[in-house]
């Protein structure tokens, strides 16, 4: 056990066979987490500043489909405060007994299981607002947010079970799988409708955003105290917050600046069923 987990014992794990835990003690032991706390408060200060400067960059979208991307990118920050709140309320955090085998095993270690939640919402958003943008067809759409759902899901259900240690890694398996299906859409699938689309420029710049800060979320569910437990909770919610804000605020703000500037290029796009991307032309 690290030094850093030893450090966050004291108010984010407690010896095996307490009580449950009320809502109110959880928000009082936040209190006196103060730097948990603190990665909640940033990101919701973050999320709610990104709302009014994403309401002002989109003031004069007319475009539908730029709307729809608007909306969609919207809806990350809006999710995002909400998300924050949970935890931050103690609503959404859980202490969880680890099961034999854990670093932590008999420990009942705080667990933000609002975070895996809720992405089940944002990340799609971010995966639709990508989409359009490239112009892409609805098959690949679907199959995009559908193995991105799933991936958020299954990661839910790897923080939440405590049956088995083994069981954990098998859930943690299954979503990297989700992910691996979403990688290739982003990878393969979406580079060539976006150059097709003529929208190749941005979409490079924001899938390597994606797709490098996206590879953290996993890396830092297996060495945080869900997985290895080599970094404490604390550690391990400030790593989420900071990929966060990479990968919801700058992300959205860059692609909405970009949006607001191009709207008759994003009008040409259509959306088809399962064809190519097609620019209509003018
Ligand atoms: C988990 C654990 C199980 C394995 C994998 C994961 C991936 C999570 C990702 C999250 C991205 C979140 C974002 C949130 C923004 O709102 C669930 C951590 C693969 C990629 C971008």
């Amino acid at each position: 056990m690290t030094g850093t987990v030893v450090a966050d014992l004291g108010v984010l794990a407690q010896a095996g066979g307490a009580a449950e835990l009320t809502q109110p003690e959880i928000f009082q032991r936040l209190q006196d987490a103060v730097a948990l706390n603190t990665s909640f408060w940033i990101n919701i200060a973050l999320a709610g500043l990104s709302i009014l400067l994403f309401v002002y960059l989109g003031r004069n979208v007319d475009e539908p489909r730029s709307q729809l991307i608007f909306v969609a990118t919207l809806l990350v920050p809006l999710v995002s405060l909400s998300s924050y709140l949970g935890l931050a309320s103690g609503l959404t955090i859980s202490f969880l007994e680890m099961p034999p085998g854990h670093a932590l095993a008999g420990e009942e270690v705080l667990t933000m299981w609002g975070r895996y939640l809720t992405w089940a919402l944002s990340t799609p958003m971010i995966l639709l607002a990508l989409g359009l943008l490239a112009g892409t067809n609805r098959t690949k759409l679907f199959t995009a947010l559908t193995m991105d759902i799933g991936m958020c899901i299954t990661g839910l259900a790897a923080a939440l079970t405590t049956s088995s240690y083994l069981l954990r890694w098998a859930w943690y398996l299954v979503s990297c799988a989700f992910f691996a299906a979403v990688l290739y859409v982003l990878l393969v699938e979406w580079p060539e409708d976006a150059a097709a689309a003529g929208t190749d420029a941005i979409f490079g710049t924001l899938k390597t955003l994606t797709v490098v800060l996206w590879f953290g979320y996993p890396i830092f569910w297996a060495l945080g105290a869900e997985g290895f437990a080599v970094l404490g909770v604390s550690t391990t919610s400030w790593a989420y917050s900071l990929l966060d804000i990479g990968a919801k605020y700058a992300f959205a703000f860059l692609l909405l600046r970009w949006v607001a500037a191009n709207q008759p290029t994003i009008g040409r796009l259509t959306t088809t069923n399962t064809g190519p991307a097609a620019a209509v032309d003018d």
